[in-house]
């Protein structure tokens, strides 16, 4: 019994309420990035996930992030500073996008 009061606190610690960190998902397919998430802040997660059959990036042009997406997988980063990132794809400059990062 008294390791599932301890396991328990520990749950409510890692969440706190109000501000839990929220996960974002950016498709990217048809040569092209899905839409980005409004409302993104410090601390979230962003999933980008390349249903193409072509090798992607997702790459800032300040170099604040740049993640490697081969076909069908996924990787994720988390939005540092607020601000305004544009990013694009360094195999396919016409595909690009800005992240909006709110405090
Ligand atoms: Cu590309």
């Amino acid at each position: 019994m008294r390791v599932l009061v301890l396991a328990l606190a520990i749950v409510l610690q890692l969440a706190p309420g109000g501000s839990a960190a929220a996960e974002y998902t950016i498709v990217v397919s048809a040569m092209k990035f899905g839409p980005v998430p409004a409302g993104l802040r410090a601390g979230d997660t962003v999933v980008w996930r390349n249903d193409d059959m072509f090798r992607h990036t997702a790459t800032a042009r300040d170099g604040s992030f740049d993640v490697d997406l081969p076909p069908g997988t996924s990787a994720s980063v988390v939005a540092g500073e607020p601000g305004s990132y544009e990013f694009f794809c360094k195999f396919h400059p016409g595909m690009t996008g800005t992240l909006v990062v709110g405090p």
